[in-house]
């Protein structure tokens, strides 16, 4: 087994123990490539002949395609059949998570091909420190892993990374942050060989890097004087600039871009569309096989409050859905998951339906910006495989809408990479996630338990504390669906009107009446006409919409009766009474793993556990006290409300 963990660094989901049913075993590896090599490595020394684990490329792709492989078990033998390297890569790793299963017994041959073509991980990563966001951008695990004090850092880090990645099934990165600042925007240029060096760190791994541009490179690094799309001297920047990375990085994966949005430029700066914005980059990346990530959170951050025409939520689709089929191939519209921002539930985003001629990504966010920042537990699995799997045409859901899941990664330089531990539970879903949407949270939590802490830990508790621990944080924070009352800037606990009369958008609309945002078409911003039945007409409708999400369709009195036979007030008073309770379970819980795993591990959970304990009060008596306030309605139970 590859033995290169890095002192002091927590190995996450790969440690030596994880190969423990493969190391005493004779492994026979037949293929050639870089990707073999790195099998090969893995597996240490190798045999020809009497082997109990077979692993072999066989050069016919065919329907197992790149990336694709088989597993069986007959006689003894375990064996995974790859048509090219990728594919026995990702066997590979599969034998490492099934541990003893993959060699007990008989097994027919199961086909494991992935759902999505490109499962790809964006970093938010600064190159020189933001003196506002710092070295990552809502990075909650310490630095970036590439860069520290404007320099690289040693890759050793992003090849144990890459490793980790491999192993959830990962093929894609992005390096740097989509605010592309100046010193980044030359990663592109001058600056080109640390690409280059990452994707030479990371390309044993099948993950192919892509960067992150400034739409306004033309003019910020080519001196030109517009970076009008249209202009025929930025096409031909774009397009020798384009010819130069691929002159050092051949496989490099292609451009994401953040344009018109929170302050990037853009083309509108030009009077031309995103088409027009994202099809130039199309172009310059196409001779080469590469592709454009163009972002639709595209939305205006600088409203005026006292307008109530305008919507946050409608802003994507309003912008994006007339676009449809004027991308090129290779341009692929990245949409986060819902209409706003990443909140702790919202619906989902309907430009996920409104583009059928055009390749869409889904984009997540596995950085807890909104769910606790890596200070509170919240395994996001739940939330993903609804959010995957929610039908949102009446043939399709979410994962057969897009062709490819994208996520914001939660990996800083931290010892156990991701600040929180168990938030690398997060990182892991996410790869497995994009390898099959049809996965079973829970049972993807116990691959990660298994791998990362062993098979003989306390798994009730760690199930007790994480299974539910989305909704858990969902109840002690923004209720039924309303989002955004956290703290304006770094997004860290509860502030009710934070948000409230600032340009960036409002959120709640409360009074001493009632609370939502009317959204519907009869009364509100109209938004839930963009929906295909029968959402459009679900989300309009006061009876039908779903409790969890009613305040964001829908402004509401206090009193107005739920679906769960609740009043909205009593909703709330009870909903945060019991989630901060809640949390005080979950630390009592962690007390249960106590000497089962190693004492900095324990150390730093606890001290996490303490805070979000801390911090679920600090919600429930704010919120709670807030709406008593404004609506004078008493907590039928009598509780202590401020
Ligand atoms: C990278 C949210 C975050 C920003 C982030 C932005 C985006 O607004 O708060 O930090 O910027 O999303 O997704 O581009």
């Amino acid at each position: 087994m590859s033995t290169d963990e890095l002192a002091g660094v927590h190995p996450a989901w790969l440690p030596p123990a994880a190969f423990r049913a493969i190391a005493a075993r004779r492994v026979a590896v037949h293929g050639t490539g870089t990707l073999v090599d790195t099998v090969r490595a893995e597996v240490g020394a190798t045999v020809d002949e009497d082997a109990e684990l077979v692993l072999r490329v066989t050069g016919e792709v065919g329907a197992l395609g790149e990336e694709g492989f088989e597993l069986y078990r007959r006689d003894g033998v375990t064996v995974v059949l790859a048509g090219a390297p990728a594919g026995l890569l990702y066997g590979f790793f599969h034998v490492v998570r099934l541990g003893e299963a993959a060699f007990t017994g008989e097994r027919p041959v199961e086909r494991h091909l992935p759902a999505m073509r490109r499962r790809m991980l964006d970093h938010w990563d600064n190159v020189a420190v933001n003196p506002v966001m710092g070295q990552v951008e809502r990075g909650y695990s310490g630095g970036s892993i590439f860069w520290r004090d404007g320099a690289q850092c040693d890759l050793a880090r992003v090849r144990a990374y890459g490793r980790l990645l491999a192993a959830t099934g990962v093929n894609a990165i992005t390096i740097n942050n989509v605010n592309v600042q100046a010193a980044a925007a030359r990663l592109l240029t001058d600056r080109l060989g640390e690409v280059a060096a990452v994707a030479g760190v990371l390309r044993p791994y099948g993950i192919r890097v892509h960067l992150s541009v400034n739409f306004a490179a033309p003019v910020m690094l080519g001196g030109l004087p517009t970076a009008d799309p249209l202009d025929e001297g930025v096409r031909a920047w774009w397009a020798e600039t384009t010819r130069r990375v691929y002159e050092a990085i051949p496989d490099f994966g292609g451009y994401v871009v953040k344009a018109d949005s929170e302050g990037q430029p853009g083309p509108f700066g030009y009077g031309r569309d995103h088409a027009d914005g994202a099809n130039v980059l199309a172009d310059a990346l196409a001779p080469f096989g590469g592709v454009v990530h163009w972002r639709a959170f595209v939305y205006n951050h600088r409203q005026d409050w006292r307008d109530r025409s305008t919507d946050r939520a409608r802003a994507a689709y309003d912008h994006f859905a007339p676009l449809d089929g004027k991308f090129r191939d290779n341009a692929i519209l990245q949409v986060k998951y819902g209409p706003i921002d990443f909140q702790t539930r919202e619906p989902i985003s309907p430009v996920i339906a409104a583009m059928p001629a055009t390749n869409v990504a889904v984009e997540l966010q596995v950085t807890q910006e909104y769910t606790g920042q890596q200070r509170h537990a919240c395994y996001l699995g739940p939330m993903w495989s609804e959010v995957l799997g929610f039908p949102l045409t009446p043939d399709r859901d979410v994962a057969g809408l897009a062709k490819e899941l994208i996520a914001v990664s939660n990996v800083g330089d931290d010892r156990f990479w991701t600040g929180h531990p168990l938030a690398q539970a997060n990182l892991y879903a996410f790869g497995r996630f994009a390898w099959d949407p049809s996965l079973d949270p829970l049972s993807i939590l116990d691959e990660w338990i298994d791998l990362a802490l062993g098979p003989d830990v306390d798994r009730a508790a760690l199930h007790a504390i994480l299974d539910d621990s989305w909704r858990t944080y969902e109840s002690y924070t923004a209720p039924l669906g309303v989002g955004f009352m956290v703290r304006p800037g770094h997004h860290y606990g509860p502030d009710v009107d934070g948000y409230e009369y600032t340009p960036w958008g409002t959120y709640h609309f409360a009074d001493r009446d009632g609370v939502g945002v009317d959204r519907t078409r009869a009364t509100g911003t109209g938004f839930t006409g963009q929906y295909p039945r029968p959402w459009s007409d679900v989300y309009e409708s006061l009876e039908r919409c779903p409790d969890e999400l009613l305040l964001f369709f829908h402004h509401v009195p206090y009193g107005h009766v739920l679906h769960s036979g609740s009043t909205v007030i009593q909703h709330i008073y009870d909903t945060h009474f019991a989630g901060a309770e809640r949390t005080v379970e979950m630390r009592r819980l962690w007390e249960r793993l106590a000497g089962q795993v190693d004492a900095d591990l324990d150390a730093r959970v606890r001290e996490r556990l303490d805070e979000q304990v801390r911090s679920a009060a600090e919600w429930r008596d704010q919120i709670n006290t807030y709406f008593y306030r404004k609506s004078g309605v008493p907590d039928e139970k009598g509780r202590t409300i401020y």
